[in-house]
């Protein structure tokens, strides 16, 4: 009975490890958020996001977010013509699609002070590491954004692998 239940927490770790690889929270700014002493562009450079991940923003009513619809609006901070308008200062998006997105905040000066930041949103079949958290995958010269490879296939089947591997030691420990 008991290696029954080693078995079952075992399988239900594999799981919840393959729900973790298909979508990621990025906070921007990640513990400082959305706020002028951060530097955005240092900061995403170490995220990876994907298609299905969400984007966090949280900042004192100082502050908003305001998305930019093009690059020429974005690196000189038009704020005229926004595609979305946030002010929560809470708020969370859904990366729905691939593509590049444009934010920026809607404060006076802010934006011109770097308070700006450009979101390269790439297919979830990427295999470039996805969470803040994960520091195994550093290193391995991802978050380029250039890959398009299938990935995410790679991804779910080593989650699948581990279920089964989980399982396979569980039928060992049992006998
Ligand atoms: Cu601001």
């Amino acid at each position: 009975m008991k290696m029954q239940a080693v078995l079952v927490i075992l399988v239900f770790s594999g799981l919840v490890s393959v729900q973790k690889t298909l979508a990621a929270q990025h906070v921007i700014g990640g513990s400082q958020g959305w706020e002028q002493s951060v530097d955005f562009d240092s900061w995403s450079s170490d995220q990876s996001f994907k298609v299905g991940d969400q984007l966090v923003f949280k900042y004192s009513g100082l502050h908003s977010v305001v998305e930019l619809g093009s690059e020429t609006a974005y690196k000189s901070c038009d704020l005229g013509t926004p595609v979305n308008s946030l002010s929560s200062g809470n708020d969370v998006l859904k990366l729905s699609k691939t593509g590049t997105r444009y934010f920026a905040c809607g404060t006076v000066g802010h934006c011109e002070q770097g308070m700006k930041i450009k979101v390269n949103v790439a297919s979830s079949d990427s295999k470039s590491s996805s969470s803040p958290g994960s520091g195994s995958d550093s290193g391995s010269g991802s978050g380029s954004g250039s890959e398009s490879s299938s990935g995410h296939g790679l991804r779910a089947s080593v989650g699948y692998i581990f279920v089964v591997g989980s399982l396979v030691i569980g039928l060992i420990w049992a006998y």
